[in-house]
């Protein structure tokens, strides 16, 4: 057994009823094998990047501790997204859920599917200011 990792993931709703899409991921990453839910933003509602004409997100952070290896912890977020009825149609379009693995450990990860750390977090100071309060909460050594 591999020392458990501590995994950001960042949750972002714009369609329908975004609170309860972040309330029901942030329970389903709680109860995921092998995982504890550590600890969880706040949450903030942004101005929607990408597309124009889609409306404000709500986005937030969880702190996670797992034994899980990266890409099982991104299965996991997609079988999360499809429960909340998440299609993908249009890129960086309006959706239910949305979870993207920020950082997973200090690990670098550059496959077809899963890059790590996620490319946009350069570009999203709300992820930065998410992260910040986590690692403040919670400080750690990755
Ligand atoms: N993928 C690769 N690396 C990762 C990773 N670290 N985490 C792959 C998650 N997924 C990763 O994602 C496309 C593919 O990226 C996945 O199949 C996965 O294998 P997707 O969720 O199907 O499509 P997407 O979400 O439209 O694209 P992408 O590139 O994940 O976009 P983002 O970064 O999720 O951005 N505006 C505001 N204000 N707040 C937001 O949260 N989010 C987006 C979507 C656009 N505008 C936003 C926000
Ligand atoms: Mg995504």
């Amino acid at each position: 057994m591999t020392a458990p990792v501590r995994a950001f993931v960042a949750l972002g709703s714009n369609v329908g009823d975004r609170d309860a899409h972040l309330a029901y991921a942030r329970d389903r990453l709680a109860a995921l094998p092998a995982t504890r839910l550590l600890a969880v933003s706040s949450v903030e509602e942004t101005a929607p990047l990408g597309p124009v004409g889609q409306s404000a997100y709500l986005n937030q952070m969880a702190l996670l501790e797992t034994g899980l290896t990266a890409a099982e912890m991104l299965r996991w977020c997609h079988r999360i997204e499809r429960e909340r009825g998440r299609t993908r149609d249009v890129r960086w379009g309006p959706r239910t859920l949305d979870l993207d693995l920020v950082r997973f450990g200090d690990r670098r990860i550059a496959e077809a599917d899963l890059v790590v750390p996620h490319p946009e977090l350069p570009n999203r100071p709300f992820w930065q200011r998410e992260l910040a309060e986590l690692e403040a909460a919670r400080p750690g050594h990755d």
